[in-house]
């Protein structure tokens, strides 16, 4: 089954986003694996954006990011990479459809409240740096067989 990483930011975590957050990923479906609140360092902040080290934008975004505590979750299901970044919309919130969690509770690009891993080999990255293997929670929840055929 596919696993994705997906972080409330210091936004979120202030604007008391976090239980509708979380609703929404229980209600789609999906499973909970991976849960914990992160005081973010900034060697951590610059190794989870390392692909933005040479953009203008880096140094504000590895503030941000510590400037407040982050959720860290590892979500599970069946196309779960794709759906949360669909779930979650687009990067600037004032392009994000209504209806997406950007769309509905934010409006600027350096305030988007949340980030989800966007391919595989980024979700296997991401889950390794931000958790240890032993975070991960291996469990069956009661409801699958009424959530797959
Ligand atoms: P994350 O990685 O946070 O889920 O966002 P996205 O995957 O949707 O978008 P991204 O990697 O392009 O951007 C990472 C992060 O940087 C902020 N940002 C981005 C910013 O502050 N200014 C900018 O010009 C851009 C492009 C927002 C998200």
């Amino acid at each position: 089954m596919e696993r994705t990483f997906i972080a409330i930011k210091p936004d979120g975590v202030q604007r008391s986003l976090v239980g509708e957050i979380i609703r929404r990923f229980e209600a789609k479906g999906f499973q909970l694996v991976g849960l914990k609140l992160v005081q973010v360092t900034r060697e951590l902040a610059e190794k989870h954006y390392a692909e933005h080290r040479e953009r203008s934008f880096f140094a504000g975004l590895v503030e941000f990011i510590t400037s407040g505590p982050v959720v860290a979750m590892v979500w599970e299901g069946k196309g779960v990479i794709a759906a949360s970044r669909k779930a979650i919309g687009k990067t600037n919130p004032l392009d994000a459809d209504l209806g997406t969690i950007r769309g509905d509770f934010g409006v600027d690009l350096g305030r988007n409240i949340i980030h989800g891993s966007d391919a595989p080999d980024t979700a296997e990255r991401e889950i390794a740096l931000w958790f240890a293997p032993h975070e991960i929670a291996d469990w069956k929840p009661s409801t699958t067989s009424w959530l797959y055929e």
